[in-house]
């Protein structure tokens, strides 16, 4: 396996999001590279975007379900950071000309209300430092070429987070069985995709357990206040200028976006 600059990946992919143009995936250029350097680029990468005045507002997971791993064709769950920045406002407009090739998926969005330190913790851990539970809509946007990639290249890429819409449709943690809930993916109208909350590795609060026990490894914890993406449950439709996507569901109510050609 190669060794790799940090540093020097973290600046490649931070161009690429920069000139809004499509890089060659990493793995391309230098072969295969480790799953902890990928997480160093990560780290780097973060540290760019903080240096420039941006705060974190949370964290991700991607790639937990099925649906995911089938597109993409990466069979393991990848955490990452949600950025302050990428929050969208509750107009839902996304300005597409900041974005390279920008897909849309639903989420389940959990709001902490305490700190969730791993390693160890459970599905009940999280609900018990859930402040609310929410549904979303993230918006991807690999900065890789033909939206491809390997496991250490969407790691590096701060696993393709670009924007996130959050819903008003807010429960607590526990005012419903978070694995039945349902989600119905519409693209201009037409339903695209159907799930339930189980299609996130059998449980969404599950998954977040599983980055809480991620970020314990390395020292880190989830903090109070923050937002936490459990990963989509459906595969990831296109987002061009004048459609909208809405995620309806059962108990979160619906939100929905709408790519739009100019800032
Ligand atoms: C990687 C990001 C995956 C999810 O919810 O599965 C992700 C990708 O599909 O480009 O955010
Ligand atoms: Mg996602």
């Amino acid at each position: 396996m190669t060794s790799i600059d940090h540093a020097e990946w973290a600046s490649y992919l931070l161009a690429a999001a920069d000139d809004c143009s499509a890089v060659t995936a990493i793995t391309k250029q230098v072969g295969e590279f480790s799953i902890d350097d990928a997480y160093a680029i990560q780290a780097a990468l973060l540290e760019l975007r903080l240096g420039r005045g941006d705060a974190l507002a949370g964290a991700k997971l991607g790639l937990t379900s099925a649906a995911k791993q089938e597109q993409m064709g990466v069979s393991e769950p990848v955490y990452g950071w949600v950025l302050e920045s990428s929050v969208l406002d509750d107009s839902g407009e996304v300005d597409l000309s900041g974005l390279i090739h920008p897909r849309c998926e639903p989420e389940f969005v959990f709001v902490l209300g305490d700190d969730l330190a791993g390693p160890g913790l459970t599905s009940g851990d999280v609900l018990d430092a859930t402040e609310s539970v929410t549904g979303g809509i993230e918006v991807i946007d690999s900065r890789y070429e033909a939206f491809s990639f390997k496991l250490s290249d969407v790691v590096a890429d701060n696993t393709s987070a670009a924007r996130v819409a959050i819903g008003s449709g807010a429960i607590g943690p526990r005012d419903a069985d978070l694995t039945t809930v349902g989600c119905v993916l519409e693209v201009d109208g037409e339903v695209v995709a159907t799930a339930a909350g189980a299609a996130l590795l059998g449980d969404p609060a599950g998954c977040v357990a599983m980055l809480a026990n991620h970020l314990g490894k390395h020292g880190q914890r989830l903090q109070a206040g923050w937002t936490i993406l459990a990963g989509a449950p459906t595969d990831a439709k296109p987002l061009a200028a004048g459609t909208r996507v809405c995620a309806r569901y059962s108990h979160l109510g619906s939100v929905s976006v709408r790519g739009r050609a100019h800032g």
